[in-house]
């Protein structure tokens, strides 16, 4: 699985004739190395040289644990600590000497930053190729958002206009937890007023009446699921079903629309649209999605102000939400993976 990754990379530094390529995202280290650990990378920064074996940097916090379980054989280790053997006593000081070592002049890297002695360039390219989802990435993806509809299913039960929204999230996540690595993102659960804010803390407000916004999601062997769905607690209004109707419409209808070769931008210039129609644009306040995979947040981002085309391969959200300011809210997000054909991965129902 690596060596595929590895290799894509060296054949850029040939073409574009770099030395060395030097990755400091945590994404990009875990796509590299370490895919399948979630919170805490096994490695601070990966130099993957135009020839020869590549090198990972981590701090001796980690070292054994890197040494056991990443990829990359060729450790260096940095601490300040007396009587721990190193390479160094930072990431920068270890980082210079390898370059040294490999006579790397000329460096592409993930993230900016400046490196003495060397001419450093930023690119993109770990981030785009990461767009590309391989079978084994897939597999995974599909598993994470199985555990998030089974955690859709727990909601229908455990919704109570009784129960407080830090409560409903610790019964969620006690269930999730019971089967994934971690949550990929924190649970939001949005009741009452607080529906209408896109991103919300929790509270230890109790649900009260009336539309309740669930988002959540969790890592599978170091993959991300991340799915929204909204619920009626209690008595809800006829407003408020018009409204989960039209989102509804707008998500499945720019579902429907998705496949390899159209714009990006027309899945949200689509929703923008529906809305429109019924009067509520100026509520749909946030982009349509964004890329999932390792992180719950990477490329592409599902917006109208986004150049690129849907490529086999793409695994994004879908989550359009009409908020209105000091009533309610409503989000529906689905996990979408363009294969063969479009599939949608996370399955849980969406009809109240
Ligand atoms: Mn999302």
């Amino acid at each position: 699985m690596y060596q595929k990754r590895w290799g894509k990379i060296k054949e850029k530094l040939y073409d574009e004739k770099f030395d060395a390529f030097v990755v400091r995202n945590e994404g990009n280290i875990r796509y590299l190395c370490c895919s399948d650990v979630p919170s805490f990378p096994l490695v601070s920064c990966v130099v993957v040289p135009r020839k020869g074996k590549n090198i990972a940097i981590a701090s001796s916090l980690e070292e054994f644990r890197a040494r056991e379980k990443c990829a990359i054989k060729n450790l260096k280790v940095f601490c300040p600590y007396p009587g721990i053997k190193n390479d160094g006593k930072n990431l920068d000081d270890v980082l210079r000497n390898v370059l040294k070592k490999i006579n790397a002049k000329k460096i592409l890297t993930d993230t900016k930053q400046k490196i003495k002695n060397a001419k450093a360039k930023q690119d993109d390219f770990i981030f785009n190729i990461r767009m590309k989802k391989d079978k084994e990435e897939i597999k995974r993806i599909r598993k994470a958002c199985k555990i998030a509809d089974y955690g859709a299913k727990i909601l229908w039960e455990i919704i109570d206009e009784n129960k407080t929204e830090t409560r409903v999230a610790n019964e969620l996540d006690h269930a999730l937890r019971q089967k994934a690595q971690c949550n990929s993102f924190q649970t939001i659960i949005a009741s009452g007023k607080n529906s209408s804010y896109s991103h919300h803390d929790n509270t230890n407000k109790k649900l009260g009446n009336g539309m309740v916004i669930c988002d959540f999601g969790v890592y599978y062997d170091g993959y991300c699921s991340d799915i929204t769905r909204t619920f009626p607690a209690g008595n809800v209004s006829e407003e408020m079903i018009d409204v989960y109707n039209i989102v509804l419409e707008a998500q499945e209808k720019a579902i429907k629309n998705v496949r390899a070769g159209k714009k990006i931008s027309g899945i949200d210039k689509l929703i923008r649209a529906i809305f429109k129609e019924y009067g509520y644009d100026r509520y749909f306040v946030h982009s349509t999605g964004h890329g999932i995979g390792l992180e719950v947040h990477e490329k592409p981002r599902i917006a109208c102000d986004y150049n690129g085309k849907i490529e086999k391969g793409n695994v994004f959200t879908v989550e359009p939400g009409i908020y209105l300011p000091k009533k309610f809210g409503v989000r529906i997000e689905d996990d979408i993976f363009v294969g063969k054909t479009v599939e949608v991965l996370t399955k849980a129902k969406k009809k109240l």
